[in-house]
C-alpha cells in the first residue's frame, strides 16, 4: 500500500475498516493495494485502470466501453450462492444455505493468494441517498477495475459518509476477486463461490465477473439489507421506483418484477420519471405513509430488445456519447450490437465467446448467438431525460401504488387491482414467471417468485410475508397494490404491444385518484372497456377493440385455480405462514369456484361480469 492509500485509510479513523483491509490484503496477496475516495480523480483512476487491464475497451462513441464476462459467467450463479448459517439451520427449501464455519474456511482458503499480481481496490459507497435515515454504508474490496468502475456509475459515493460512522462497524463489506484470468475473463469458474455471511454483514465472492455475482452493492447487499430490514421493521424490496405523470401530477409507484418481466422498461416508460429500476428501501414516514428510496443511482439493464420503436428513450441514450459500460454485446468496428435492436446485426465480430461469426457453435454444439440474451448496459440515472427530481431526496418519495409483474402466457389479465392490502400481499407472494437468461440454467420454465425477491430472501417466507402484512397495517393509507402481466399469448402470438403497459400504468394512476370505476372479479378489480379505449386513444393513439379487451381480460378460472394449487403446494411446506395469508388463498379459491358455477363456464368474459 502506498503512502497516499494509507493516509486515506487513516482519515477514516475506523479500526474495523483498517483491520478488514489489512486482513484481506494479507490473505489475497495483491501486488498493490489502492484505497480510493469520492474524488473525481479517483473515479477517473478506476476508469483508466479498467482500460489498462483490458477489462474494458473503448468503443467508438466517447465514454462508451465494452466489458466481456466469461462464456460460463453470464448470469447470477444461484447454485454457488449460499447464505451462511449455523449448522442445522434450514431457512426454506428454496433458499440455498451453507454451514457457516466450514464455508468461511473454504472460501478463505480459496482466497489465499487469489489476487497475486493484481491490484486490490478499496472503495466506499452509500446505499441510498446521502444524509438519509434510509442509507447504509458499504465498503467494496475488489481486484476488478470493471467492478469498481461499474459501482461508481451505479452507487453513490460514500467515503465522506464513512467518516461519519465515527469508528463504528455499522457497515456492510464485500470482498471480490475475479480470480485467475485467461483472455481477461475468469478462468476457474468451477471454483466460483458467493457466500453471504449474515452474521458478519459481509459477502465473499470469488472467481466471477458478471456484475450480479461480483458487485457487492447490488444483489449481495440486497440480501444483507433484507436481514436488516427485518430487524428494523421496514421493507427491502426488489423494486423499481417511478413517477407516473398524468393531469400534471406525479404519483409514485414501486414495482417488483422477476428478471426479464419488463421491470426496467416499465420504470423507463416514455413520459414518466424514473427514480430507480431495481432495489428499493421502503420505510414508514412521519405522516404514516410509505416512503421509498432507490438504493442505487444507476441502471444495470438488459439491453436485448431495446430499439427505437419499443424503448425510444433508452435507445437514444445508448447511441449517444456519455459514460456507458456495455457488457456481453457484439462488437464490430468498435460499435456495440445487441439482439432485438431493430436492425440487422453484423455476421461477425467479438462477443462473449471471443471472436464470433455467424453459425459458430460452442463445445456442446450449440449455436452461439451474436450477443448474449443477458447482455447489459450500465448507466447513471442522473442525466437521463426522464430523471425524477427527487432521485436523491433523503426522505424518499411517498409510494401510492405497488405493482407486481409476473410473466405468464395464459393465466393472468394484463392488469388488476387487489381487493385490499392483504390480498395484494397474497398477489405479490404468488408471482410466477417463466425463467429468462438472467440466471444460469434452462429458460422458459414457470417459476414461483414471491415479490420477485425469492432469489434474495434470507429469511423464511412466512416471516417475510408477515412483515409485509404488518407494514401495511402500520400505514394510514397503504399503497394500492396491482398486478400486471405483459406476456399473454394466443397461439404463440403476443396479445399486447410493448407500449401497452403505459395504458395499464395510466389506469392504475387514475384508480389511485379515484377516477375510474372497476369491475370486481374473483381475482381482483379490472378496468372497464370504455376507460381503456379512451386511454389507448389518448396515450398510444391506438384503436382498442372490444375483442382485444374481451380476450385479454377474460377470467380464466381453470388456469387461475391451477396456479392456486401450485402456490398452495409451495406454501404448505413452509413454516409459520400467517393465517391472514392462508385465508386470502382460501377465499380466492372460493371466489373462483363460485364464479365458475355461477357463469357455468371456465373462461368468463369481462363483459359478462356483473
Ligand atoms: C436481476 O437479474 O434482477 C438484475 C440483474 O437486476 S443482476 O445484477 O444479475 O441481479
Ligand atoms: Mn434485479
Amino acid at each position: 500500500m502506498d503512502k497516499k492509500s494509507s493516509s486515506i485509510l487513516e482519515e477514516l479513523n475506523n479500526r474495523h475498516v483498517l483491520s478488514i483491509v489489512e486482513k484481506y490484503a494479507e490473505l489475497c496477496k495483491p501486488a498493490k493495494v489502492t484505497v480510493l475516495t469520492d474524488s473525481e480523480d479517483d473515479t477517473e483512476y478506476v476508469r483508466k485502470l479498467a482500460l489498462e487491464n483490458n477489462e474494458e475497451s473503448n468503443l467508438a462513441l466517447e465514454g462508451h466501453t465494452i466489458h466481456f464476462d466469461g462464456y460460463n459467467d453470464q448470469g447470477r450463479d444461484k447454485l454457488n450462492t449460499k447464505i451462511l448459517v449455523p449448522e442445522g439451520t434450514v431457512i426454506s427449501k428454496y433458499i440455498n444455505t451453507g454451514e457457516r464455519e466450514s464455508c468461511l474456511e473454504e472460501v478463505h482458503s480459496l482466497m489465499s493468494g487469489i489476487m497475486k499480481g493484481k491490484e486490490m481496490l478499496v472503495r466506499f459507497f452509500c446505499l441510498g441517498p446521502k444524509n438519509s435515515k434510509f442509507s447504509i454504508s458499504a465498503m467494496q474490496i475488489t481486484d476488478s477495475a470493471y467492478v469498481a468502475h461499474s459501482e461508481s456509475i451505479l452507487y453513490r459515493p460514500g467515503f465522506e459518509q464513512f467518516k461519519t460512522l465515527n469508528g463504528s462497524d455499522k457497515f456492510f463489506y464485500f470482498v471480490h476477486s475475479a480470480g485467475e484470468l485467461e483472455n481477461n475473463v475468469t478462468k476457474n469458474v468451477d471454483k466460483r463461490r458467493i457466500y453471504v455471511d449474515m452474521a458478519g454483514d459481509r459477502v465473499f465472492t470469488i472467481n466471477n465477473q458478471y456484475a450480479g455475482n461480483s458487485m457487492g452493492l447490488k444483489k449481495l447487499a440486497l440480501r444483507l439489507a433484507i436481514k436488516k430490514s427485518h430487524q428494523e421493521d421496514w421493507l427491502c424490496e426488489h423494486m423499481f421506483i417511478m413517477g407516473a405523470k398524468r393531469k400534471g401530477r406525479t404519483t409514485y409507484f414501486t414495482g417488483a418484477f422477476p428478471s426479464g418481466c419488463g421491470k426496467t422498461s416499465t420504470a423507463m416508460l416514455p413520459g414518466q420519471t424514473i427514480i430507480g429500476d431495481d432495489i428499493a428501501y421502503i420505510k414508514l414516514g412521519d405522516d404514516r405513509m410509505a416512503y421509498a428510496v432507490n438504493v442505487e443511482q444507476g441502471i444495470f439493464g438488459i439491453i436485448e430488445d431495446i430499439n427505437p420503436k419499443d424503448d425510444p428513450m433508452i435507445y437514444e441514450v445508448l447511441t449517444t456519447p456519455g459514460e456507458i459500460i456495455f457488457s456481453n454485446v457484439l462488437v464490430k468496428d468498435n460499435l456495440p450490437y445487441w439482439l432485438g435492436m431493430g436492425k440487422e446485426l453484423p455476421g461477425s465480430g467479438e462477443n462473449f465467446s471471443g471472436r464470433w461469426y455467424k453459425g459458430k457453435t460452442d463445445a456442446k454444439g450449440n449455436t452461439i448467438p451474436a450477443a448474449h440474451k443477458n447482455a447489459r448496459y450500465t448507466i447513471r440515472i442522473k442525466g437521463l431525460p426522464n430523471t425524477d427530481p427527487r432521485l436523491d431526496d433523503p426522505d424518499g418519495v411517498p409510494v401510492s401504488g405497488m405493482i407486481y409483474g409476473g410473466r405468464d402466457s395464459d393465466t393472468s389479465p394484463p392488469v388488476l387491482e387487489s381487493l385490499s392490502w392483504p390480498h395484494g400481499v397474497f398477489i405479490g407472494s404468488a408471482i410466477e414467471s417463466e425463467t429468462t437468461a438472467t440466471t444460469l440454467g434452462k429458460t422458459g420454465v414457470r417459476k414461483h417468485n414471491p415479490m420477485a425477491n425469492l432469489d434474495f430472501l434470507v429469511i423464511p417466507f412466512g416471516r417475510y410475508i408477515e412483515r409485509h402484512l404488518k407494514f401495511g397495517k402500520s400505514l394510514e393509507t397503504p399503497p394500492k397494490i396491482f398486478a400486471t402481466n405483459y406476456f399473454l399469448k394466443d397461439n404463440g402470438r403476443w396479445l399486447n404491444g410493448m407500449l401497452d403497459k403505459k395504458v395499464w400504468l395510466m389506469w392504475m394512476e387514475g384508480r389511485i385518484h379515484g377516477e375510474f370505476e372497476a369491475i370486481n372479479t374473483p381475482v381482483g378489480r379490472i378496468p372497464k372497456y370504455e376507460d381503456l379505449k379512451a386511454l389507448f386513444r389518448e396515450h398510444l393513439d391506438k384503436e382498442y377493440s372490444k375483442e382485444d379487451y374481451g380476450q385479454q381480460f377474460s377470467i380464466r378460472t381453470d388456469k387461475l385455480l391451477e396456479r392456486l394449487d401450485r402456490i398452495e403446494e409451495i406454501f404448505k411446506e413452509e413454516e409459520d405462514i400467517p393465517d391472514e395469508f392462508t385465508n386470502e388463498l382460501t377465499s380466492q379459491r372460493e371466489r373462483l369456484v363460485k364464479a365458475k358455477e355461477k357463469y357455468k363456464k371456465a373462461v368468463i368474459s369481462p363483459f359478462e361480469i356483473e
